[in-house]
């Protein structure tokens, strides 16, 4: 059996394991343990003033093989900061109002694809099969069709999808759903997402609906929950739990974000605080959500409102010896994380759409099986349909977060025991081992079937 290729827009540092990671890297990196042989292609996320096609680095690490490219700061501007982040981003979690759509931005978007391609083919062997991931690189799979590569190649998103009456604003709407019939197979999150993609190809072309399959992505979550037994002891852990004083913790984890509805949950929690004053003094909410795309003017103005927000919160409520809302914008090493699940009462994960959310599965994996703490979940996160037994919220409505955290920090240990066993069951039936195991097989019948 030939390599797997793997093509991002990012490729992680294998040497910052501790590095804090998007969701895309944590998935792939858990599927990648059981593959034999691997190429991991894509843009270095560094800068380069070379103009014309630059050679790959290459690094090799285990059984993968890390092959990276630069990009220029007009490519990194047009291609990654405008179209992918300012463009695709905002329309693929229905905010059409933060689009910002450019032409030269969508044409620079096309000659980046080209280039990965360019400099991707001369990196194939003949029996390799390609795995390209995310909306940065929709045309790829047709860049590569043009150079003459006849290997099979899916595609997995891992963010929604629209429907069409959102999707049809793009301006090159139908280039880009005619460019992503090259792939021989399409992998979403969800099939409200399968159903939306599905639509859009068949309205542009003929697709055949075995083309767009809805393949949940998931954790390792026997590693995850061994790290967070292990962290346990561990000092940053240690801290947060003396400062605690055994009172109850309520924890978020985001990238910062505007789909993560920060803005929104805070408001939800300060609804708690208005509504339950017996809360008051006892409760602490920890949310942690590193900075990213820190030059997007969105994401910047994103933090100001958010810096506000908490300042308000707490000044309203805070007492000398407590602080209602702890907040903490720089990264925090992923076992240090897995350890802060644990010792939370309330997981808080309430994007107002997402993907799949692997924060609110990582959360479920961590806890004490003798006494789990409760979920609290966006039903327009991507994890909704399967993590039924949390408790599901619309993110939009300050008084349904604020029953929900009562509902969760007031919960008998039976009822708490009972609906994480459910949750737990779910997360070790879909996890990232057969999320990459079932889409790779889908995508060799695929082929097989000869439905490219
Ligand atoms: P993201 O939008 O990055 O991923 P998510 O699924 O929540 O969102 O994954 C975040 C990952 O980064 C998690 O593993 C989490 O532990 C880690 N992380 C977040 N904050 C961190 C911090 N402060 N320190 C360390 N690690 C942190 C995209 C889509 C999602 C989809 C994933 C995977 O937007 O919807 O679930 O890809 O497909």
């Amino acid at each position: 059996m030939g390599r797997l290729v793997i093509v991002s827009n990012r490729v992680p540092d294998p040497r910052e394991r501790n590095k804090p990671a998007g969701g895309l890297a944590v998935g792939l990196a858990d599927a990648l343990r059981t593959e034999p042989r691997c190429l991991w292609f894509g843009w270095s996320g560094k800068q380069t003033d070379f103009v014309g096609d630059p050679e790959p680095s290459l690094d090799e690490h285990g059984t993968v093989t890390y092959a990276t490219i630069p990009l220029t700061p007009q490519q990194h501007r047009g291609y990654y900061q405008n179209f992918s982040n300012g463009i695709l981003w905002p329309l693929c979690h229905y905010r059409l109002g933060l689009m910002n759509y450019g032409r030269s931005d969508w044409h620079q978007y096309l000659e980046v694809n080209r280039m990965f391609a360019r400099t991707l083919k001369p990196l194939l062997k003949p029996d390799d099969i390609i795995w390209v991931h995310d909306y940065h690189l929709f045309p790829l799979a047709q860049a590569l069709r043009e150079l003459g590569v006849t290997a099979p190649i899916g595609f997995f998103l891992h963010i929604p999808f629209p429907p069409w009456s959102l999707f049809r604003a793009l301006p090159c709407a139908d280039a880009l759903l005619e460019d992503m019939q090259a792939y021989n197979l399409i992998g979403v999150q969800t099939e409200e997402d399968c159903q939306n993609l599905w639509e859009c190809m068949r309205i542009e072309n003929e697709t055949d609906a075995s083309k767009v399959v809805a393949c949940p992505i998931g954790i390792d979550p026997v590693a995850f929950a061994e790290e967070a037994r292990d962290s346990d002891n561990g000092l940053e852990v240690k801290r947060l739990r003396e400062s605690l004083h055994n009172e109850p913790l309520i924890i978020g984890v985001d990238r910062l974000d505007y789909s993560k509805g920060l803005e929104e949950r805070f408001l939800g929690y300060e609804r708690l605080l208005t509504r339950y004053p017996e809360h008051h003094r006892h409760v602490t909410y920890l949310q942690v959500a590193p900075i990213s795309r820190g030059e997007v003017e969105e994401y910047r103005q994103l933090r100001r409102q958010l810096d506000e927000t908490v300042g308000r919160i707490n000044g309203a409520f805070a007492a000398c010896d407590w602080t209602p809302i702890r907040y903490l914008t720089r990264p925090v090493q992923r076992q240090v994380l897995a350890g802060f699940y644990r010792m939370a009462d309330v997981g808080l994960v309430t994007p107002l759409r997402d993907g799949m959310n692997l924060v609110a599965k990582e959360y479920v994996a961590a806890q004490n099986p003798d006494d789990p703490g409760a979920l609290v979940l966006s039903h327009l996160a991507g994890a909704a349909p399967e993590l039924g037994e949390a408790l599901l919220v619309n993110p939009h409505d300050a008084d349904d977060i604020a029953d929900a955290l009562h509902q969760a920090l007031t919960m008998s240990r039976e009822e708490r025991k009972r609906r994480w066993n459910a949750l737990n069951l779910e997360i070790r039936n879909t996890t990232a081992g057969t999320w990459a195991r079932d889409f790779l097989a889908m995508l060799h019948r695929s082929r097989r079937e000869g439905t490219a």
